[in-house]
């Protein structure tokens, strides 16, 4: 039969020039090591590893606003968006592995390309502690891994929204945010006059992450979606995920975070991923942050029934 088995490809983005010397540059090899592609193999899931983008090393300085190294974000981005848009152009789902999540904003622009083409919104799907929406100037680190979902909704240095080949990339309603609790002052402003929905941990506590996920992900069905899940490893409890570059207590747990992904996963609307912020370097010793997404990533691809396709062709013929 002709059917061409659904399959992802492994963008690997080696850099933290987001949060420069944050560790989060070791991520993709970090997973690598830690047999990721092997251990799908055996599960019957193929993930093509399509390298690692390439980008400058060295930040490229303090700008206005004291933000810092955007030009070379935006060159790292750029090449995040080639990657992935590579994979989506030959058929697959991209799955970026950062890196820090300013790479966001690559992979974001690559699938806002491909959504367009296809006629399709696009949504996003973003688990992280932080809402990253800051604009330079409501930024108070200058960090531009904080700033990338209001760069993709059009607003930031025009840098970062000159990533996209058009902007806004996306709109702010169309976006969907769990295990919030670190929120800035004016980043909370530019979230409520945008009219993102972002759930906090209380709201998240009171009414389960796995029922707020089920909603968005109705959501996401109704509009013919493509939709774009972006996983940022603090968004965990720091117990699951201790090294990352930015931890927050009173996180997700490990449980509950592979539950939503599983949904995500069954639903077979995903059309690209990311998993970012993953500083195994941090943590002293250990591989709890690297095993933590090993089981998020194993839990959403092995729900992904679109990776079954060929064998269960196979035993129905
Ligand atoms: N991340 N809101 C803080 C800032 O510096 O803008 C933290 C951002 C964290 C970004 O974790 O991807
Ligand atoms: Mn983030
Ligand atoms: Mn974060
Ligand atoms: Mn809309």
């Amino acid at each position: 039969f002709m059917n061409a088995r659904h399959w992802y490809g492994l963008v690997g983005a080696p850099t933290d020039i987001g949060n420069f010397g944050c560790g989060a540059a070791s991520g993709p090899a970090a997973l690598r090591a830690g047999g990721f592609l092997d251990r799908m193999r055996h599960q019957g899931i193929v993930v093509r590893d399509m390298g690692d983008a390439e980008g400058p090393a060295e930040g490229t300085g303090i700008g206005e606003h004291g933000i810092r190294h955007v030009e070379a974000t935006a060159a790292w981005c750029r090449a995040v968006r080639d990657g992935c848009g590579q994979v989506l152009a030959d058929g697959g789902t991209p799955l970026m592995v950062g890196g820090d999540h300013s790479l966001a904003l690559g992979s974001v622009a690559a699938a806002s390309a491909h959504a367009r083409k296809l006629g399709k919104p696009l949504h996003v799907f973003w688990f992280d502690a932080h809402p990253d929406f800051n604009t330079p100037d409501t930024s108070p680190s200058g960090n531009t891994h904080g700033m990338p979902m209001a760069a993709a909704c059009g607003m930031g240095h025009p840098e970062m929204l000159d990533v996209g080949a058009f902007t806004p990339l996306l709109h702010p309603h169309d976006l969907t945010q769990f295990g919030i609790r670190d929120v800035d002052h004016g980043e909370r402003a530019h979230l409520l006059r945008h009219g993102v929905r972002f759930h906090e941990m209380p709201e998240v506590r009171r009414a389960g992450l796995v029922s707020l996920v089920a909603e968005a992900l109705e959501r996401a069905e109704r509009a013919g979606a493509h939709l774009h899940v972006s996983f940022d490893m603090d968004a965990l409890d720091p117990e699951h995920a201790p090294g990352v570059g930015t931890p927050v207590p009173g996180g997700l747990t490990l449980d509950e975070s592979v539950a939503a992904l599983r949904l995500v996963g069954e639903s077979g609307l995903t059309g690209s991923f990311d998993l970012v912020e993953l500083a195994a370097v941090r943590e002293a010793g250990g591989s709890r942050t690297v095993q933590s997404a090993l089981e998020l990533l194993q839990a959403f691809l092995r729900a992904d029934r679109r990776l079954f396709v060929e064998p269960l062709a196979v035993r129905v013929a």
